[in-house]
């Protein structure tokens, strides 16, 4: 059984979040990823928000974009935790998916990650960091990735020294 579920409201979707897929996996944690949208599907989107808990799962990721209802609508038919992902769309680089995920009324919260690149990695991380409370693993697993993303900026700054910027610029732009 999965301890994190996502739910995508397109298959549209899929490409847009793949850096979620690939953290939660570096990470080791067991996920199942169902494409269900709160008004295409809604009663298959009901049924599989109000038996997460019930399959075993600890954590919901929701991803839509647009009028993006899904994640508040799941988070309707389950009291387990659920991220909401702004899928990125061409109207001001997502805001109409963050506003319709951030601003959710009291009572049923969600919680929005970023549109965007940093929306599906976000989404695993903070996924990971809720299932760290009781898995120590995930715990240390979240403290290496830190580590290695700082060592990563201190390479950076290395390259920087001694390149000088225009180099370093020069060199990001070819993609090195
Ligand atoms: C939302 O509408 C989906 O989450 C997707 O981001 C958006 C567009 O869906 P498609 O028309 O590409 O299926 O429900």
């Amino acid at each position: 059984m999965p301890e994190i579920a996502i739910i995508l409201g397109s298959d549209s979707d899929l490409p847009k979040i793949k850096d979620c897929f690939s953290i939660l996996e570096e990470f080791g944690v067991s996920f199942d990823i169902t494409i269900s949208s709160a008004h295409r599907t809604p009663e298959s989107t009901r049924e599989w928000a109000s038996s997460a808990r019930d399959r075993g799962v600890m954590v919901i990721i929701a991803a839509a974009g647009g009028a993006a209802h899904l994640p508040g609508v799941v988070a309707s038919h389950t009291t387990l935790p659920v991220l909401g992902v702004p899928i990125e769309t061409n109207i001001a680089g997502g805001l109409d998916s963050v506003l319709s995920i951030i601003q959710m009324p009291s009572g049923i919260p969600v919680a929005a990650m970023p549109a965007g690149k940093a929306g599906g990695s976000n989404a695993a991380l903070f996924a990971v960091s809720i299932l760290s409370v009781s898995n120590p693993d995930y715990a240390m697993k979240l403290k290496k990735y830190r580590e290695k993303m700082a060592a990563g900026i201190g390479v950076k700054n290395e390259k920087l020294k001694s390149l000088g910027h225009a180099e370093y610029i020069k060199k990001l732009g070819e993609g090195k």
